[in-house]
C-alpha cells in the first residue's frame, strides 16, 4: 500500500556518497551507480519544496586510509581529499543550502556511517529532525551502517529503494544489508509512496504584492491563470500574507470552499512552509 509520506521541516533526506569515485569510470565504482542519480534529483527537489533538510555524505580520506590496499585494508585508494575522484557527480543536483558532511577522515580507522566521528548527529539535533531518507551509494556499506545507527538513535528511517545500490563483494551482500535495516526497525519506500509530484510554480514577490493592494492585478493574474491549459497535470494553489489566487481554474472552486474551512481540510492539502511564505498545494483535480 501507498505510504504517501508528507515531508515537513522535521524531516531529513541523507544522499550517501554520490562522488565520481563511486560511479562509472571511477576508482571503486558501483555497478549502475549513475542511474540512481536522477531519482536522488528528484527526492531532493521534494525535500527542498516541503521544507525538509537535506545532508549529502561524501568518503573524505587521506591518502594513507587504513581501507586502502597499501594499508592492509579491502579497497583500491578511492575519495581521497581534494582529488578529483571525491567530487560529487556533476549530475547531482544538489540544493543551495545542503548540509556536506565528510566522513572517514580519519587515517587510522574505518567509518562507514556518516555518524561515525562526524557532526551528523548534532545537526539532525539542531535541525530538529525526527526522520531520516536514507538513499545513495553504497547500500552493503555506507548505507546500512548509517541507517543501523540512525536506528539505535531512534529516528524514524526509511530507506529509499529506487535511490539506493550496493557493491556486493558477495552477491548476498546487498540483501543482507537490507534484513539487517528492516529487522532493525528500517522502512523500506520508492518514489511512489511519495505524494503525487507536483510542479511548485514559484509566485514572483512582485505579483503576489501586487495581488494584495489591486484588485485589477488579482484579476490580471486570474486571467493568466483561465489561459493556462488545462490537461492531467496537479495544480496549485499559493496563499501568502492571507491572500489566494488559483494556478489552474478546475481548482479553483474547490480550494476557495476548501480554504474557508481550514487550510488542511482535505488529504490532498498539504501546506508547506518555504522562507516566509506559506505555500497550500492542492493535488485535487475538480
Ligand atoms: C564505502 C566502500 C568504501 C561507502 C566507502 O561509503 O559505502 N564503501 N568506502
Ligand atoms: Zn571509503
Amino acid at each position: 500500500m501507498k505510504k504517501n509520506y508528507n515531508i515537513t521541516s522535521s524531516d531529513a533526506l541523507l544522499i550517501t556518497d554520490i562522488q565520481k569515485d563511486f560511479l562509472s569510470g571511477g576508482a571503486l565504482p558501483v555497478s549502475q551507480g549513475d542511474t540512481i542519480i536522477p531519482v536522488l534529483n528528484e527526492y531532493a527537489e521534494r525535500f527542498n519544496n516541503a521544507g525538509g533538510h537535506i545532508f549529502a555524505s561524501r568518503d573524505w580520506h587521506p591518502s594513507n586510509h587504513i581501507s586502502f590496499k597499501a594499508q592492509g585494508g579491502p579497497w583500491p585508494p578511492h575519495c581521497v581529499q581534494q582529488t578529483e575522484g571525491a567530487e560529487f557527480s556533476p549530475d547531482l543536483k544538489l540544493p543551495t543550502d545542503t548540509v556536506v558532511i565528510s566522513k572517514a577522515t580519519d587515517p587510522k580507522r574505518e567509518s562507514y556511517s556518516v555518524f561515525d566521528g562526524t557532526d551528523f548527529s548534532e545537526q539532525l539535533k539542531n535541525k530538529g529532525v525526527k526522520r531520516l531518507f536514507v538513499g545513495g551509494l553504497a547500500t552493503d556499506y555506507c548505507v546500512v551502517n548509517t541507517v543501523l545507527d540512525a536506528r539505535k538513535l531512534s529516528y524514524g528511517t526509511v530507506v529509499l529503494m529506487d535511490a539506493t545500490l550496493g557493491i556486493n563483494v558477495k552477491p548476498s551482500d546487498v540483501d543482507s544489508a537490507i534484513e539487517a535495516m528492516i529487522k532493525a526497525g528500517a522502512e523500506q519506500a520508492t518514489t511512489a509512496d511519495f505524494p503525487d509530484a507536483v510542479d511548485t510554480l514559484p509566485v514572483e514577490e512582485a505579483e503576489a504584492d501586487a495581488m494584495e493592494d489591486k484588485p485589477s492585478a488579482r484579476a490580471a493574474v486570474k486571467k493568466k491563470a483561465r489561459m493556462r491549459p488545462r490537461g492531467s497535470v496537479k495544480r496549485i494553489r499559493t496563499e501568502r500574507k492571507g491572500s489566494f489566487f488559483e494556478i489552474q481554474r478546475s481548482l479553483y472552486i474547490h480550494s476557495i470552499r476548501c480554504l474557508r474551512k481550514a487550510p488542511s481540510c482535505c488529504p490532498r492539502h498539504v501546506l508547506i512552509k518555504k522562507k516566509e511564505a506559506t505555500w497550500l498545494i492542492c493535488r485535487f483535480e475538480a
